[in-house]
């Protein structure tokens, strides 16, 4: 089953989004299969956004990853991936669309609430990188036979 990998960054938990972001994956139907409140290592933030290492904002987004506690998760779900994304919304809260989470609390690119990976194989790097494998669980979708046809 597919998974994705979500984090609420500093700005989600020190304005106290974490239950509002959590209630919109979890009321749209997707299962939780990891879950941690953490310190982020700035080695463990430079690894996570290495595609953006030669990009002008690369400093400032391991600073501000590594300011205050995340909430990194493992999502699952048919099309969870692209799915997140929307749920999410545009990189850009300004351009995000209403109905997102961006678009409903956001308001600065590089202060936009939480991160969801962008494709199947980042989410399967992503995953690997932020947890072990004894910290998911499989026990969703068998168990919730109503969920798909
Ligand atoms: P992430 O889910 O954090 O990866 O955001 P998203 O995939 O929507 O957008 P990308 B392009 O990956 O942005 C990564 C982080 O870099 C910030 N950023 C991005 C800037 O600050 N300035 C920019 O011009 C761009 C393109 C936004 C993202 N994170 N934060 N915080
Ligand atoms: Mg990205």
């Amino acid at each position: 089953m597919e998974r994705t990998f979500l984090m609420i960054k500093p700005d989600g938990v020190q304005r106290g989004l974490v239950g509002e972001i959590i209630k919109r994956f979890e009321a749209k139907g997707f299962t939780l299969v990891g879950l941690k409140f953490m310190a982020v290592s700035k080695e463990l933030a430079e690894q996570h956004y290495d595609v953006h290492k030669e990009r002008p904002f690369f400093q400032g987004l391991v600073e501000f990853i590594t300011s205050s506690p995340v909430v990194a998760m493992v999502w699952e779900g048919e099309g969870v991936v692209a799915s997140a994304r929307k749920i999410i919304g545009a990189t850009n809260p300004l351009n995000a669309e209403p109905g997102t989470l961006r678009g409903d609390y956001g308001m600065d690119v590089g202060r936009n609430l939480i991160h969801g990976s962008d494709a199947i194989e980042t989410a399967q790097r992503e995953i690997a990188l932020w947890f072990t494998d004894s910290e998911l669980v499989n026990w969703g979708p068998t168990q919730k036979p109503w969920l798909y046809e």
